[in-house]
C-alpha cells in the first residue's frame, strides 16, 4: 500500500467505526425500551463458539474439476495458521479446529500440539475416513466399509477408527464424528437390513474404544456417493444407531444432508428432544450436499434452528451440550472469506434467535393466535443485529467486518508468496 492509501483506508475504517458506534448505541436504547439488557446480549454472543473443518481452508472441487487460488495452505501446520487468522478477525468465535484423519495425518503429534498452542487453536472432533482408499491400503471401500459382507473390510476400518481415536487423544479432542458413504447404487446390490445391522455392530466396537469423556458423532445423508440406498441416510437411521450405542453417542446433523424441503429445524427437535442432538456440520445449500456459506441460501432456517438451540439451552434441557462445527467446500469463494462470512451468519444467527422472547411466544401459542406466535419469531429475525455482531468481535479484537479487514490486512498476498504451488497431491477434494 502507497502512504495515500493507506490514509485512505485508515480514514475509512474510521468512518465505518463511527457509523458502528451510532448504529450499536440506537439500537441498544431501542432494545432496552423493550426490556432486553444489550450487554447481557453481547456477552452471550460473545460465548458463541465453532469449529472449523481443516478441509475447508483450501478450495473443494467437484466431480468435474476443481478450480485452486493462490497461497492456499498445503500442510495442517497452514490449515492452522489459516484457523488462527479466522478466530482473531471473528472475536475468538472459532477456536478450534477439526481434523479429518488421514487428510490431516501428521508424523509428529508433538509439533502439531506445539503448533497449536503458538496459535491459540485447539481441536474438536477427530473424522475418520473410510470412504476413500488410500495408497497402500490392503483392501478397499468400493463395496462399503462398517456395512461390507467381508468382515476382513470391516475389520480395516474398524482398526481406522481406533486409530482416529488415537490421534484425537494426543491432539485433545473430545468426540469422534462418523460420516459413512456405505451404501448401494442399484437395487440387489445389497441387504438393506444386514448392512444396516453390520454397521452397527462395528460402531459398537469402535464406541467401547472411546475414552469415557468423549461422545461419538453419526452423521446421516440422504444420498452420494450412493444414489439408491444409503446405510445411514436420515435422522431416523442415525437415531436408532445412537440409542443401540449409548449414552455418550449423539446425531450430528449436517444441514445439508437433507432432501429438499425436509424441516431442518424440526428435526433439530426431535433429538433435542431425546437428548440425542450431538451436534451440527453448518452450511446451506440449494438442493444436496452442497456445502456452501451458512445462511446463503436459507437464513430463515438458519434462524430457526437456532431458535430451537436457545429455546432448549434457555429452558436447561438435560444433556444439552451441541457441538456446533462447520463442514463447507469453497469451490469459488475464497475460503478463509467464506469461513469468515459464515461465522459472522452464525453468531447473527444466534443473536437474532437470543432476541426472542420466549415468555410471550408460549402465551400466543396457549392462546392459539397464530399471527402474534409468528410475528414473535419475525419480529427477533428481522432486527438487524449486526451492530451486536460487531460490538461482540470488537471488544475482543476481532474486526466489526472480518471479510473487509480480511482483504485490507494482505494476508492472502502474503502467504501467496510464501506458499507457492500446492504440493502435489496436497489438499484433499471434499466430497
Ligand atoms: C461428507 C460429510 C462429512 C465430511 C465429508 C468430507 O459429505 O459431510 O461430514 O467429513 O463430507
Ligand atoms: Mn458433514
Ligand atoms: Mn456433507
Amino acid at each position: 500500500m502507497t502512504a495515500t492509501s493507506e490514509r485512505l483506508a485508515g480514514l475509512e475504517a474510521g468512518r465505518a467505526e463511527r457509523a458502528h458506534e451510532r448504529d450499536f448505541a440506537a439500537l441498544a436504547e431501542r432494545l432496552e425500551g423493550e426490556g432486553i439488557a444489550p450487554e447481557a446480549l453481547v456477552a452471550e454472543i460473545q460465548r458463541f463458539e465453532v469449529a472449523l473443518p481443516s478441509w475447508a481452508f483450501a478450495t473443494g472441487g467437484t466431480r468435474f474439476g476443481r478450480f485452486s487460488g493462490a497461497g492456499e495452505p498445503r500442510t495442517l501446520r497452514e490449515k492452522m495458521e489459516d484457523a488462527a487468522l479466522v478466530n482473531g478477525l471473528t472475536g475468538g468465535a472459532a477456536p478450534r479446529i477439526s481434523l479429518h484423519i488421514p487428510w490431516d495425518s501428521a508424523n509428529d503429534l508433538e509439533e502439531v500440539r506445539a503448533d497449536a498452542r503458538r496459535l491459540g487453536i485447539g481441536f474438536d472432533a477427530v473424522n475418520s475416513n473410510t470412504f476413500q482408499d488410500q495408497p497402500g491400503q490392503p483392501l478397499s471401500y468400493k463395496l462399503g466399509s462398517f456395512s461390507n459382507p467381508n468382515a476382513a473390510v470391516r475389520r480395516q476400518a474398524i482398526e481406522h477408527h481406533l486409530h482416529v481415536i488415537e490421534v484425537g487423544k494426543a491432539v485433545g479432542s473430545k468426540a469422534l464424528t462418523v460420516w459413512l458413504a456405505d451404501g448401494s447404487n442399484y437395487p440387489g446390490q445389497m441387504s438393506l437390513r444386514g448392512s444396516f445391522e453390520r454397521v452397527r455392530e462395528c460402531l459398537h466396537e469402535v464406541y467401547a474404544a472411546l475414552p469415557d469423556d468423549w461422545r461419538l458423532f453419526t452423521e446421516h445423508k440422504p444420498y452420494e456417493p450412493a444414489f439408491y440406498a444409503t446405510v445411514v441416510q436420515d435422522w431416523g437411521s442415525s437415531l436408532l444407531l445412537a440409542q443401540s450405542l449409548g449414552d455418550r453417542a449423539q446425531c450430528l446433523v449436517d444441514l445439508g444432508h437433507h432432501l429438499p424441503n425436509a424441516n431442518i429445524e424440526l428435526i433439530v427437535a426431535r433429538l433435542l428432544g431425546v437428548g440425542k442432538l450431538g451436534g451440527f456440520h453448518f452450511n446451506d445449500s440449494k438442493y444436496g450436499d452442497d456445502d456452501l456459506t451458512a445462511g446463503s441460501i436459507k437464513p430463515y432456517v438458519l434462524f430457526l434452528i437456532f431458535h430451537e438451540l436457545v429455546l432448549a439451552a434457555r429452558e436447561r434441557l438435560p444433556g444439552f451440550d451441541p457441538a456446533y462445527m462447520i463442514d463447507q467446500s469453497h469451490n469459488l469463494k475464497d475460503p478463509i472469506e467464506s469461513l469468515l462470512q459464515t461465522v459472522d451468519q452464525l453468531q447473527q444467527a444466534y443473536a437474532k434467535a437470543c432476541l426472542v422472547n420466549h415468555a410471550r411466544l408460549a402465551e400466543y401459542q396457549t392462546s392459539g393466535d397464530v399471527i402474534m406466535a409468528e410475528r414473535t419469531l419475525k419480529q427477533a429475525y428481522e432486527t438487524d443485529v449486526r451492530p451486536l455482531v460487531g460490538e461482540a468481535r470488537r471488544r475482543r479484537g476481532g474486526a466489526l467486518d472480518p471479510v473487509l479487514a480480511f482483504r485490507a490486512s494482505g494476508y492472502r498476498a502474503q502467504k501467496t508468496a510464501e506458499r507457492p504451488a500446492a504440493a502435489a497431491g496436497g489438499a484433499p477434494t471434499h466430497l
